[in-house]
């Protein structure tokens, strides 16, 4: 029987790598992002509607979501794999600069959107004894300034995907919060918003991970045996490490 993975944010960056390893391992997948023309290309690039479903929907719209949902055609029905992938991080600033909104939106699409289409999927994916992969990243288990909220909602990723985990025991279903680090992908220029030479500086020289690594970490974690579960996975180019913990000194006279 072929399996289903439901990918959401699957029109660039880890979304859409993960879907190209998959379908190449022989799976199904339901692709979802908000990006209609990007998603449609994949789909056709993937072999069409019956390898690849496409579902056009925000994540921070449940009634979307729903409707997503109930036009999954039969073969698609079934859900595999759940991979908890869209989200995004805005601004680099400081908390005390931040705008509101721009954290209001971090939080209804990493947390709530996250939490949203995982409840409703659940009974799902326990009935196919599947497998969830929750994105997270570095940013919930190492501070940095200006993560402020995105390094809470990691945090948060982090937490539930160990907690479902408790709530599962015995289902067979398994859970992982997959963490990466720096990443080249659309990830600094939608955090920029767009600007492109903060985007390449950062990635310069650094050889950051791409993102089909992470669809290869991805493809790993769910063909591990059945009865094998990652919890939690921190990946990191070799080039990134960790400093000394900043000291404030008060300017001396
Ligand atoms: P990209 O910006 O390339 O991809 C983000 C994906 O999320 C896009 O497909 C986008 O689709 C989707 N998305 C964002 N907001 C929404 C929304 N409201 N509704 C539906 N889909 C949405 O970045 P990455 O591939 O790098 O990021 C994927 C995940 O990995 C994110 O959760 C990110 O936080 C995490 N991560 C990234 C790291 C990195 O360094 N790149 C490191 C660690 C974690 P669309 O815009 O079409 O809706
Ligand atoms: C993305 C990695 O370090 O920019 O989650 O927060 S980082």
């Amino acid at each position: 029987m072929t399996k289903v993975a439901f990918i959401t944010g699957a029109s660039s960056g880890f979304g859409a790598a993960t879907a190209r390893r998959l379908v190449k391992d022989g799976w199904k997948v339901v692709i979802t992002a908000r990006r209609a023309d990007r998603l449609a290309a994949l789909a056709e690039e993937l072999g069409g509607p019956d390898v690849a479903h496409v579902a056009v929907f925000d994540m921070r719209d449940t009634a979307a979501m729903d409707a997503a949902i109930a036009a999954l055609p039969p073969a698609f029905q079934r859900i595999d794999c759940l991979v908890n992938n869209a989200g995004l991080a805005l601004g680099v600033g400081p908390a005390q600069s931040c705008d509101l909104a721009e954290w209001q939106q971090m939080i209804d699409t990493n947390i709530s959107g996250l939490v949203a289409i995982t409840h409703k999927l659940l009974p799902r994916v326990i009935e196919a004894k599947g497998v969830i992969v929750n994105i997270s990243s570095i940013a919930a288990n190492w501070p940095y300034p200006g993560g402020n909220v995105y390094c809470g909602t990691k945090a948060f990723v982090q937490q539930f995907s160990l907690a479902l985990r408790c709530d599962l025991a015995g289902t067979g279903v398994r859970v992982a919060s997959l963490e990466p680090g720096m990443c080249e992908t659309e990830f600094t220029l939608v955090r920029t918003g767009g600007n492109k030479q903060f985007s390449d500086n950062l990635y310069t020289g650094a050889e950051p991970i791409s993102a089909g690594d992470i669809a290869e970490t991805i493809w790993w974690i769910v063909s591990l045996p059945a009865h094998l579960n990652i919890n939690t996975l921190e990946i990191m180019p070799v080039s990134q490490s960790w400093s000394p913990f900043a000291v404030y000194r008060k300017p001396q006279a």
